[in-house]
């Protein structure tokens, strides 16, 4: 899993599948605010540049990761193409930190089970704030950029 001196973010918009006509919801944490902004508009990038409108990238925040769930299955209720999901859980001195990346990580998983439109997982685990800046925009990229790219790519499978 290591992405070390890794930079992922880097695409060619031809070479994914175009987001046009595409509604592309998009649920965003507010804990950390500042790297799930840096999130956002990574992905918000990366969709506009694949032909997303922004008049069709629908932006929800919510308080928490842990909200990050149900905040998906609203956009997924409301006919979403996708749904990418931005947060931001970092390392503090106690447990909540392990049950709250479990419970988001199982709640995405069992809608990508259930729902037919998938839902993107764009939520950092780090163990400082330092690793959180350098993936929303610092030395490994952004990943927001390579969420709103797997979006693009598994709505274009949904749809094969
Ligand atoms: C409570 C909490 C803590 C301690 N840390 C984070 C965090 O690092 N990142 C995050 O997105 N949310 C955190 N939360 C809030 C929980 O996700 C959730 O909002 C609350 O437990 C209420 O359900």
């Amino acid at each position: 899993m290591a992405t070390a001196h890794t930079n992922l973010s880097a695409f060619n918009p031809e070479e994914v599948p175009s987001g046009k006509g595409l509604r592309i919801a998009v649920v965003v944490a507010e804990w950390n605010q500042q790297i799930t902004e840096n999130l956002f508009q990574g992905a918000e990038e990366a969709l506009l540049a694949c032909g997303v409108s922004k008049d069709n990238i629908l932006r929800t925040n919510v308080p928490g990761s842990f909200e990050l769930v149900f905040g998906a299955k609203k956009a997924l209720e409301k006919g979403a193409d996708a749904v990418i999901v931005i947060g931001s859980v970092i390392q503090g001195e106690t447990k909540h930190f392990d049950f709250v990346c479990q419970g988001v990580t199982q709640g995405i998983v069992q809608l990508n089970l259930s729902a037919n439109a998938p839902v993107i997982f764009c939520v950092l685990t780090d163990n400082t704030l330092q690793q959180a800046i350098d993936r929303s925009g610092g030395q490994h990229g952004n990943k927001g950029v390579e969420a709103a790219v797997t979006a693009l790519k598994m709505v274009a499978l949904a749809k094969s």
